[in-house]
């Protein structure tokens, strides 16, 4: 009789663990969106501790890309229009990354949000990082 009481009150526990599991999956899901991997969305690119997620995205002229240094797996950047880790303005970037010392990003500042308003291909760089950079096809 003991034992079955016994027995019964860890099976309770059992469940009560389970659902704690299960509620914990559920809210990872949910806030779980931008993992590793570079999941985002089109029009977002993503930083690693030493690398862009994505090698080009290509958007409509008129529409902004969203840089985002994830608190979880980013790193200290400095991004701009550029090539080999160097600011190089071009004509028709835009003005925010057309800057000859960069813009500085820290993990989980808020996204850098870039309107690119003429057709074109531009390459965003980051000057700390070699190989760092990301293609911008504007459509
Ligand atoms: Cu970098």
């Amino acid at each position: 009789m003991v034992a079955m009481v016994r027995r019964t009150a860890g099976r309770s526990r059992l469940v009560v663990v389970l659902l704690a599991l299960a509620a914990l999956c559920l809210a990872l899901a949910a806030c779980g969106g931008s993992g590793s991997g570079g999941g985002g969305a089109a029009n977002e690119v993503d930083m690693g501790v030493a690398e862009f997620q994505q090698s080009s995205i290509t958007i409509h002229a008129g529409q902004t890309v969203h840089f985002v240094d994830p608190a979880n797996g980013g790193g200290v950047h400095i991004i701009c229009i550029g090539k080999n880790e160097q600011c190089a303005p071009e004509t028709g970037a835009p003005a925010k990354l057309n800057v000859t010392t960069g813009i500085q990003v820290s993990p989980g500042d808020p996204p850098i949000d870039v309107t690119f308003a003429n057709a074109g291909t531009y390459t965003v760089v980051c000057t700390i990082h070699p190989g760092m950079e990301v293609t911008i096809n504007v459509q």
